[in-house]
């Protein structure tokens, strides 16, 4: 099999502590942690000898190269053939690696993917017009998802008269990157090698800048295939690192401290916070030393243990009946970067509309709002806070545990208004389906709990209608969070990109997937056989696009139609797609498809075994159609067709 080579030091965040806030040196908060990723040997390049900088893909290449981007995920296309060849026979396929894949969409879902779990960039290269085409809606995902990425695409010869006719005309467009300029942070199209030098900086400074997001370069073909003319001057990168987070004003500070000091009920939206330890222990800490309860969002990785007492509420997207309650209990709400805060205050309130005022003091921590731009609305609605702080939220955290003293391993402050509460892990366990009964999501979803438990599991994804209770996440790498940008078909590009970016953990990678988005985007697998990345994916298998049947059952129910025909246009069955079939094609292990609680449980202990010993494992799990996220009596299955 293949072996694996070492790797150099990472570009990280570190939060600003006091000590480092004093010496006024932001360069001190970059990590000196050694990167423990390292890229496997395949795709080995041969007869290399000493590869001179030459031409003009070779500076791009040779600048990415001292970024640290340890991989390339890619389609080939001609348009970017100088750079191509930059990265094989210049840089020898390392630092960064190529990552084929078999649909540009894949490319991106995968970079995706492993952002989410280190929060630094992959690179992507894309084919002019037609690959950025394919990638778009990934692309889009990734915003959303606030993901860094640093994205090659090509165009030209820009110089018509280097155009070879027909082909280089229809991979020559003017203004590409305006086809996706409304959903990333930066896009350039250097007209020089040495022009393309600082644009490749100055794009990594910005994708790795809070909030992330992608950015891309357009390299001109003709700047690719032209020999250096100059001298190139290619500086320090560490000199262009992305600067840490804002450091919270000491006024301010001290404004939130007296708000906790006041309140008689604090509650802690834990959004989007970092994938780090560290971070991750001090926000327990905090949320224990002030005694506040906390929820999280099944939208984002995991931020909080959620069996943790103060933990209240199985996490939700939209506010379940519990989460509801602890945000009308609350007179004080911390938001941690929560996605949506005024979408979540409108719909436990009961508002009617999203500027009505709650009657509570709101803290919110976020630089989101520098992202915001005129085209997409997922910036959300306007919430109205009483303490705005322009920060990263664990920035908020790791000042507020320095200014309020609190000491590690402190007791856990308790309030006398969470005493009455009884917490969503207390109550008891409803029990899987009787043995031999075919499973419902809900079964599903307390068989890979328990499995879970035994097992060091990242959920890489989690399908539509996953409950709450069975989120028990203990770490930042339990969890990566769901599609932000609600696009289906990226579940298999994240699975792998997530299982690329922990290949040499002790962690057993899963992505739980609706069948339409496995459908959509399986032919990403074969790019985890390739790479023999350990990975293993299970479909809640239910045959439909059965989100979209809920939909067509309430409008039908709102016009007096009959709901019974919800399942048309929206079933995946007549033939049933052979799913195993689709997964063994391409390198996975498989078995036949499950049915009830005791078969999954068997098959995910028979797949851990493989996946540990570094193979890939496929699981076609056939659930009845329905949802599970508002308790085992899940929603919804009668109505269909048989
Ligand atoms: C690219 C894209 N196309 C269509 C949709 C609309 N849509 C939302 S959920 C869904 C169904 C997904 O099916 P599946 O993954 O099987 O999950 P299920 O609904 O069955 O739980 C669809 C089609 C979407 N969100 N993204
Ligand atoms: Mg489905």
């Amino acid at each position: 099999m293949y072996s694996w080579i070492g790797f150099g030091k990472q570009f990280g965040k570190k939060r600003l502590t006091r000590e480092a806030m004093k010496m006024n040196n932001p360069s001190k908060a970059l990590s000196k942690k050694k990167s423990r990723l390292t890229q496997p040997v395949i795709d080995r390049p041969e007869n290399l000898g000493k590869p001179q900088m030459k031409w003009g893909s070779d500076v791009v290449a040779e600048v990415t190269r001292r970024l640290d981007l340890k991989y390339i995920a890619l389609v080939p296309g001609a348009s970017y053939r100088g750079f191509h060849d930059s990265i094989v026979n210049y840089l020898g396929n390392e630092n960064p690696q190529m990552v084929i894949c078999l649909h540009e969409e894949h490319a991106v879902s995968i970079a995706d993917g492993y952002g989410k779990v280190t929060e630094t960039p992959m690179a992507v290269a894309l084919h002019a017009n037609v690959g950025l085409m394919h990638a778009t809606m990934p692309i889009f995902n990734a915003w959303c998802d606030r993901t860094p990425m640093i994205i090659f695409g090509a165009n030209g010869p820009v110089d018509a008269h280097r155009r070879r006719p027909w082909i280089d005309w229809i991979h020559s467009s003017k203004d590409q990157a305006s086809m996706i300029r409304h959903y990333i942070k930066f896009d350039d199209q250097p007209a020089s090698p040495q022009a393309a030098v600082e644009s490749v900086l100055r794009a990594n400074q910005i994708a790795r800048t809070a909030p992330h997001g992608p950015v891309y370069i357009v390299l001109d073909a003709g700047l690719q295939e032209s020999p250096l003319s100059e001298e190139i001057s290619i500086p320090d990168a560490a000199r262009f690192a992305p600067p840490p987070s804002p450091a919270v004003p000491h006024d301010s500070l001290l404004q939130v401290v007296r708000a906790i000091e006041g309140a008689k009920f604090p509650l802690l939206l834990m959004g989007r916070v970092s994938r780090n330890q560290a971070d991750w222990d001090r926000r327990v800490h905090f949320a224990e030393a002030i005694g506040a309860a906390v929820l999280t969002s099944s939208n984002d990785p995991a931020a909080f243990p959620t069996t943790h007492p103060l933990h209240f509420a199985p996490p939700c997207v939209r506010p379940n009946k519990d989460a509801a309650a602890l945000i009308k209990l609350a007179d004080l709400i911390i938001s941690l970067d929560w996605l949506d805060l005024a979408g979540v205050l409108r719909l436990a309130l009961d508002k009617a509309q999203t500027q009505e005022p709650a009657a509570k003091t709101i803290i919110g921590c976020s630089v989101d709002s520098i992202r915001t731009n005129g085209w997409s609305m997922d910036h959300q609605a306007l919430a109205a806070v009483d303490i705005p702080i322009f920060a990263e939220p664990d920035q908020l955290v790791a000042q507020l545990l320095d200014e309020m003293g609190v000491k590690k391993n402190g007791k856990m402050k308790t309030r006398s208004g969470m005493k009455s509460l009884v917490h969503w892990n207390a109550k008891p366990v409803v029990k899987s389906a009787a043995t031999g009964q075919p499973m419902t999501l809900w079964d599903m979803a307390m068989t890979m709990r328990e499995f879970a438990k035994g097992n060091s599991v990242t959920f890489s994804r989690l399908p539509i209608g996953w409950p709450g209770e069975a989120c028990e996440f203990n770490g930042p790498m339990s969890f990566m969070g769901n599609d932000g940008g609600g696009a289906v078909g990226t579940g298999p590009g994240h699975t792998i990109g997530a299982a690329l970016a922990l290949k040499d953990s002790d962690r057993l990678v899963i992505g739980v997937l609706g069948d339409g988005d496995y459908l959509m985007g399986v032919n990403a697998l074969w790019t985890a056989s390739h790479f023999d990345i350990p990975v293993m994916i299970v479909v809640a298998d239910n045959r439909s696009y059965f989100n979209d049947e809920m939909h067509q059952e309430r409008v039908a129910q709102m016009r007096s139609r009959p709901a019974q025909n919800r399942w048309i246009g929206q079933r995946i069955d007549a033939p049933r797609v052979d799913l195993v079939a689709m997964a063994r094609a391409q390198g996975f292990a498989s078995e036949a498809p499950v049915s009830t609680a005791a078969e999954l449980s068997a098959a995910l202990e028979r797949g851990a075994e493989i996946v540990a010993k570094g193979g890939r494992y496929f699981i076609d799990s056939l659930v009845l159609p329905g949802y599970a996220d508002s308790g085992p009596d899940q929603r919804a299955g009668s109505a269909k067709k048989n």
